[in-house]
């Protein structure tokens, strides 16, 4: 029988590849997207007419359970989040709405359509760690969150392991460290360098603004990453799992190879904007992925170098395309 899947954040870097990914193996993919006045639908143009769009927002009750309804899906995976960090300082309220009480209504939606046959994971964060005395960090390392976002990524981490201990639901967190791709939004430093980057080298502009180049970083690839959240949904019980490389690099490291890459100078670019940096920074963040490679049997298959070509890569053939489409006639 075809196995449904409903994801929530399809139109975000993880719920396209993950949608990807499910519709490789054979799923009917469902995604919840939230109204809006423009289409939103970039990342997943290409196979847009192979999945079934539902209309429903983690803020609104009623929506999530008609969407699970229509759906009827075996598994259900919760992407959908106001994910930036620096955005849960001027919008705190809203990131708990969406990141913390949005899973509740999400795990509600479920227990009221079928708890028993319905399995969800939840995306949690590496920020959760925040300033951790422990590292690397596991699945038993305490939390410490410093940013509202990550504070919200707690509640919904908790809320998950309570309704897996009080309704007996087959209900993961999977604790994800950062992972990056060609598709991750523009404001995300690793996005921020590698768009900066081509766009210096194709002279569409000149400078590029950063923070704190000092704080250290477990990057992996998102299509890595996608296949993680799977493989915890297929297992015989419900655990969570840390899912990170094992290995961290400063922004700063970050830096140096983009440019090299595109064969530029940082010093003549780049400009430290103290206005960047955060009222509480996470210092230094790195996986102990054991567990993820002993049990789930999951590996980071792209290490650092090479995510960082495929993304400044990307951006140069992004720009070189549009530059072409300019100026060729009609
Ligand atoms: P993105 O920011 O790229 O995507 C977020 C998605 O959530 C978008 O599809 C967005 O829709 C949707 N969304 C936001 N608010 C609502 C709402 N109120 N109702 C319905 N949908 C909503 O995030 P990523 O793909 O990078 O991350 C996916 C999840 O994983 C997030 O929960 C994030 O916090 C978490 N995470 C990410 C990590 C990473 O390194 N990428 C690491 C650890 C956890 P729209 O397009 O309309 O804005
Ligand atoms: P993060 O990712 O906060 O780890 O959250 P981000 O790429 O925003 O920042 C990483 C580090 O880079 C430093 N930095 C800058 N960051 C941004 N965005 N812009 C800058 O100009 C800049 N200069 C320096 C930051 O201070 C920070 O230390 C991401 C998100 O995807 C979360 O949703 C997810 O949960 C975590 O990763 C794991």
């Amino acid at each position: 029988m075809t196995k449904k899947a409903l994801i929530t954040g399809i139109t975000g870097q993880d719920g396209s590849y993950l949608a990807e990914f499910l519709l490789e193996k054979g799923y009917e993919v469902h995604g919840v997207i939230r109204r809006s006045s423009t289409d939103r639908f970039d990342r997943i143009d290409h196979f847009r007419d192979r999945i079934t769009i539902h209309q429903a927002d983690l803020l609104d009750q009623y929506s999530l359970i008609r969407s699970v309804e229509e759906s009827e899906p075996d598994e259900v995976y919760n992407l959908a989040a106001q994910s930036f960090v620096p955005a849960s300082w001027s919008q705190p309220m809203l990131t708990a709405e969406f990141t913390a009480a949005g899973v509740t209504r999400m795990l509600e939606a479920i227990r009221s359509v079928g708890a028993d046959r319905i399995r969800f994971y939840q995306a949690s964060s590496s920020e959760m760690f925040g300033r951790t005395r422990e590292t690397p960090q596991r699945e038993s390392t305490p939390f410490y969150p410093r940013s509202p976002y990550g504070v919200a990524k707690v509640y919904g981490h908790w809320i998950t392991v309570n309704y897996r201990e009080s309704y007996d639901m087959f209900c993961v967190s999977g604790i994800l460290f950062n992972h990056e791709s060609p598709r991750r939004g523009r404001e995300f430093v690793t996005r921020k360098i590698s768009n900066a980057v081509a766009r210096i080298k194709l002279g569409l502009q000149d400078e590029l603004r950063l923070g704190n180049l000092e704080a250290h970083r477990d990057w992996g690839f998102a299509g890595d990453y996608v296949r993680a959240m799977w493989m915890m949904l297929q297992r015989d019980e419900p655990e969570d799992f840390v899912i990170g490389t094992g290995v961290s690099h400063s922004v700063k490291e970050f830096v140096d190879l983009a440019f090299a890459r595109a064969e530029l100078d940082p010093a003549k670019h780049l400009v430290i904007d103290p206005e960047l940096l955060r009222p509480a920074e996470v210092d230094t963040l790195i996986a102990d992925p054991t567990r993820a490679r002993e049990v789930l049997g999951w590996n980071a298959e792209v290490g650092f170098p090479g995510l960082v070509n495929m993304m400044v890569d990307a951006d140069l053939e992004l720009y070189r395309r549009q530059l072409t489409n300019a100026v060729s006639p009609g």
